[in-house]
């Protein structure tokens, strides 16, 4: 079957199939772009940014046929063990990380929902682009060819590259009708991919740390949260201080893969920084959590914010970050900071931040 399928592609005719050396570099560039957008498409949380996800995810769908030629190109190499050369087990060790990378993508995409350990699909998928994007490159250096200029026919390449992005786009467009009749977990997913968890309260949806931080529940006697830094009077305050008297709905979207939509209570963040009375200075607000893990706001979108105590009428439990934790509407949960203590309002930003995340509750 695989090599009917090879056989056929390799036969195609040039006008369908581009020069190797342009679906070689055509792969390299979208392997840069799927790594680039993917990530990216981590830190972004509002609608505007939709055309990322779908340019993401259509890449990812050429990316199939590009690899089809490529691989009915090569297959004689791998197929043949008398054509074996050390570069080979490299070629083939790529070759296996772009396959897991595009089946576990599409497998998410259905609603697949196997997990490793803690690990969702999705999680999975950013592993083997992680791990393919090095490999690629190392690939890279032992066939290194530049295209040439006599390998292109311009007009017959830009129809060949519109076809194979409209076949993405149709293709995508398909799966969200399939993925509506069958009627599963692949069918009510936002922009951003992730899944509904439905429900009310601490129970409803997940605990989810974005890699290490479990902190001990936090003991009410011992925590107070602070707030300082370009403030006229700095302010230390006690559990019993807190005026939790603000409601609000908020949708919280893990890059795991799933969203919540619940009714949040707490502070609003703008009274607290009205109690403490922000400099003209400040322009960022840092939110702190009892691990260090922490984000920062500019202040406008800050005071919007919330400092939530409870979740749909419950109290916070620990998992949530008891006793305090930021809501951050229209940004993705990772940046809504648990077991917040302190609260600094900054002039700047803090590009810390990006590192802290990811190593806050290592020791
Ligand atoms: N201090 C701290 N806050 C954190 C995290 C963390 O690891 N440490 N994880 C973040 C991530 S990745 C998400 S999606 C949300 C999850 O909130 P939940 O565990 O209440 O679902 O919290 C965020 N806040
Ligand atoms: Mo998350």
């Amino acid at each position: 079957m695989v090599r009917k399928v090879g056989a056929g592609l390799q036969a195609a005719p040039a006008f369908v199939r581009p020069p190797p050396r342009l679906v070689d570099w055509s792969i390299f560039a979208i392997v840069c772009f799927e790594a680039v957008s993917g990530l990216v498409s981590f830190t972004v949380g509002s609608v505007a940014w939709w055309p990322l996800f779908w340019a993401h995810r259509i890449a990812g769908l050429t990316l199939i046929v590009l690899l089809g030629f490529k691989l009915a190109r090569v297959r004689h190499r791998l197929t043949n063990s008398g054509q074996w050369v050390p570069s080979t087990v490299l070629s083939v060790v790529t070759l296996l990380s772009v396959v897991g990378v595009l089946a576990t993508g599409i497998s998410w995409v259905f609603g697949l929902d196997v997990r490793l350990s803690q690990w969702t699909l999705l999680s999975v998928h950013v592993g083997f682009g992680l791990v393919l994007v090095p490999l690629m490159l190392w690939h890279l250096t032992t066939r290194f060819r530049l295209p040439k200029r006599r390998d292109f026919d311009r007009r017959r390449t830009i129809l060949q590259y519109t076809v194979l992005l409209v076949g993405g786009a149709v293709a995508y467009r398909g799966q969200e009708f399939a993925n509506r009749f069958l009627n599963g977990p692949g069918a009510d997913r936002r922009f951003t991919g992730s899944q509904p968890r439905d429900g009310a309260g601490n129970e409803s949806f997940p605990i989810t740390a974005w890699v290490a931080d479990d902190p001990a529940p936090v003991e009410l006697s011992d925590w107070t949260l602070t707030v300082r830094g370009a403030v006229e009077s700095p302010l230390e305050l006690e559990y019993r201080d807190l005026s939790a008297d603000t409601e609000r709905q908020a949708l919280l979207d893990c890059t795991s893969g799933w969203y919540t939509v619940q009714q949040w209570r707490g502070l609003r963040v703008g009274d607290v920084l009205d109690a403490a009375g922000v400099d003209e200075e400040g322009q960022f607000v840092r939110f702190v959590s009892v691990t260090g893990y922490r984000w920062s706001l500019p202040i406008d979108e800050a005071r919007d914010a919330l400092l939530a105590t409870h979740v749909g009428g419950e109290r916070l439990s620990h998992g949530h970050g008891a006793p305090l934790r930021l809501v951050a509407p229209g940004r993705r949960g990772f940046q809504w900071v648990k077991w917040v203590e302190r609260v600094d309002v900054r002039r700047r930003g803090d590009p810390a931040q990006w590192v802290v995340t990811l190593v806050s509750g290592f020791d």
